[in-house]
């Protein structure tokens, strides 16, 4: 078999780039290690910055979206008993939508095979080779038969755990990493939300988040210890756990009802540099995790897409491959501000194990400033609806 492009993982980074290709006549065959069920199971991401809703409609995958997805103006942040908003529109005139991730990855699903892009499920054993020459080849085992296609680039679209990132060469390969002392509990249930926007919240008993799917779809976080194990959860145990983080006049107001998902998340700060190896380039969470914190993940992973199929696309329609050689220093320009954000925001709305009294006296004074002051307020806002897409040299595509 040959392609021009082979995408390793089928989430959403993946599928969004096969189908960004395709709308540029670029061909691609995208290999996924689970099933489409499996892939659609994971609870994920829920806020899409306005670049994410961009390169969908580009993508023409955006109408569902356009109708169903929440735009949100703002949201509470919430200190003990207090809260304040934070105006997205008055400081940006930018929303952001909330639209889950598997809504996302559904309708890419959708539009991949009603335009006849080629999926492989069920892959196994995926190995990249000759990444550093011109003409690089991606071997796997499907239903037990060995498979090969000869492709001229890869994009390493595998998430946190896939292969694509270790392809590179240690020599060539530098990681940054801090992982966070405790982990997110999440809930969802078929309950209204308790508020028309999200509610990040700080108390003495930790951090909470109200966020939603719909009218009548909640998504709950509470921080948690690692060694917790969701199944130790009552549903009970963390509607009594998340009231008494949030004001109390949320945490009377708030519908509960059975779980319909249950799970953990660890929260990990990473990024590996660089994002390009010879004919390989990473995309998404491949190459770079951020707590959930600031709601970055997919959307980091989506300006990854908008600078890589750029990329690919001036090679194929002039030869030149400036875009793709300068594709890692742009993507990493973004990624880093991302990360930056997420990182200050988990410090400012997580209580650490190792907290002094004068670290929370910061902690408390930094949540002052934002809540008093309409410069802090606006830096806030632009990083939550996401920074600009924009090449570090200037290029042809925009
Ligand atoms: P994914 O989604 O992990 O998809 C990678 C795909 O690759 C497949 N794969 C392989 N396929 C073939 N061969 C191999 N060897 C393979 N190894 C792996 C996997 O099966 C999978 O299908 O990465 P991608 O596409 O880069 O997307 C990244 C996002 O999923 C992630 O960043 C976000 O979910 C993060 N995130 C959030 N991001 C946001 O922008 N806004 C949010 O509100 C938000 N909330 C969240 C989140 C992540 C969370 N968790 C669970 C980590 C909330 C949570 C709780
Ligand atoms: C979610 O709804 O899953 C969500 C929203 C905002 C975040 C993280 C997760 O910051």
């Amino acid at each position: 078999m040959r392609t021009q492009v082979v995408v390793i993982g089928g989430g959403p980074s993946g599928l969004l780039l096969s189908q960004l290709l395709h709308v540029h006549g670029i061909d691609s065959v995208v290999l996924e290690r689970k099933t489409k069920d499996y892939v659609l199971s994971r609870i994920r991401a829920g806020v899409l910055e306005q670049g994410f809703v961009n390169l969908m409609e580009q993508a023409g995958v955006a109408n569902r979206l356009r109708s169903e997805g929440f735009k949100h103006d703002g949201t509470l942040i919430a200190f003990e008993d207090e809260s304040f908003r934070i105006d997205f529109r008055e400081h940006t005139g930018t929303p952001v939508l909330v639209y889950g991730q598997t809504e996302v990855t559904r309708d890419l699903y959708e539009a991949r095979e009603a335009t006849g892009g080629k999926i492989i499920f069920n892959t196994d054993d995926v190995a990249i080779h000759d990444a550093d020459t011109d003409t690089p080849c991606v071997t796997f085992t499907v239903d037990g038969q060995q498979q090969r296609i000869d492709t001229d680039f890869v994009a390493g679209c595998d998430g946190f755990h896939g292969i694509s990132r270790q392809t590179i060469p240690l020599s060539v390969r530098r990681e940054y990493e801090k992982v966070y002392p405790f982990g997110w509990l999440g809930l969802l249930s078929e309950t209204p939300p308790v508020h028309e926007e999200l509610i990040y919240s700080l108390s003495r008993r930790g951090f909470a988040l109200c966020s939603m799917r719909n009218e009548n779809l909640s998504r709950y976080y509470i921080q948690c210890s690692l060694s917790d194990n969701p199944d130790d959860w009552t549903d009970s145990a963390f509607w009594n756990e998340l009231k008494r983080r949030i004001p109390q006049e949320f945490a009377d107001r708030i519908v509960t009802g059975p779980s319909i998902e249950k799970s953990i998340a660890p929260l990990r700060s990473f990024v590996t540099e660089p994002m390009h190896w010879g004919r390989l380039f990473l995309c998404g969470d491949a190459a770079h995790i951020v707590p959930p914190t600031g709601a970055k993940g997919l959307n980091t992973a989506a300006s990854d897409v908008h600078y890589l199929h750029n990329a690919l696309r001036e090679f194929y329609e002039t030869g030149s491959s400036e875009g793709i050689d300068s594709y890692s220093q742009n993507a990493l320009a973004r990624i880093w501000k991302a990360e930056r954000f997420s990182w200050w925001f988990s410090s400012l709305l997580h209580r650490f194990p190792d907290q002094s009294d004068f670290d929370l006296k910061m902690q408390r004074a930094e949540i002052d400033f934002l809540r008093t002051n309409k410069a802090a307020q606006k830096a806030m806002a632009e990083n939550y609806v996401g920074l600009p897409y924009c090449w570090v040299e200037p290029r042809r595509y925009r």
